[in-house]
């Protein structure tokens, strides 16, 4: 009878186990307990090797991989290459996940990425693209975004599309100027931006130096720095 307890012990062991495998993002966490809050799970990426990522388990049917989050400006986002490479801060605040990670994410297979964001004032907007990826670090972890919706915040990365990643350190950006170094962030430059969620955290309207602040300039304009912004990734189905 002990024996039998043992062993009945030990299945139930191994499957709960064999239900919780390791999860490669947000959206396996969601799948695997359905009813998992939002929060802060181990996903697996590459294989063994975890990372702990903060899963939106409530937006539109949730399982989003948050990949940028800016809420109150306690961390500092003006950081090098290497951190941009491999993720920063705060996995249940201010926090960037890594390139890495996105890149094996987005693409193993296709993604669409929702951005969220608020102002001083309590205003909300969003904008969502219904295809999102990040090339190799070879390809200098390149953006490809496409299929925007508008959720009032309108259209500021299309123009990134196409370009690779720059640091201060590693100016990838086509502009004979360093972007990041210029605008203070880190981000898919071009000439330079329409965005700039890894910029400076200014309180608001401040055009003191020109367009270096948390910016999304369709929604607010350069000199406007948001109260709060994330960007959220999710397997297209
Ligand atoms: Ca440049």
């Amino acid at each position: 009878m002990k024996f039998a307890a043992v062993l009945l012990c030990l299945f139930s062991l191994v499957s709960h186990c064999a239900a919780l495998s390791k999860p490669v993002d947000c959206s396996e966490v969601h799948k695997q307990q359905p009813s998992s809050d939002s929060g802060v799970y181990n996903i697996f990426p590459v294989g063994e090797r975890g990372v702990a990522a903060y899963c939106d388990m409530t937006t539109d049917g949730g399982g989003w991989t948050v990949i940028q989050r800016r809420i109150d400006g306690t961390i500092n986002f003006y950081r090098p290459w290497n951190q941009y490479k491999f993720g920063f801060g705060e996995v249940n605040g201010e926090h960037w996940l890594g390139l890495e990670f996105i890149h094996l994410m987005s693409s193993r297979r296709p993604h669409e990425l929702l951005v969220e964001m608020e102002d001083f004032e309590g205003a909300k907007a969003s904008a969502r693209y219904s295809s999102f990826s990040v090339g190799s670090e070879c390809d200098g972890y390149k953006l490809t975004v496409s299929g925007f919706t508008d959720g009032g915040a309108g259209d500021s990365l299309a123009s990134h599309s196409g370009q690779k990643f720059s640091t201060f350190d590693n100016d990838q950006d086509p502009d004979p100027r360093n972007c990041a170094k210029v605008y203070l962030g880190a981000f898919w430059y071009k000439l330079c931006h329409h965005a700039n969620p890894n910029g400076i955290y200014r309180w608001g309207e401040d055009s003191t130096i020109f367009a270096v602040g948390v910016a999304w300039f369709h929604w607010k304009g350069h000199d406007y720095s948001l109260k709060a912004i994330s960007m959220k990734i999710r397997p297209v189905m």
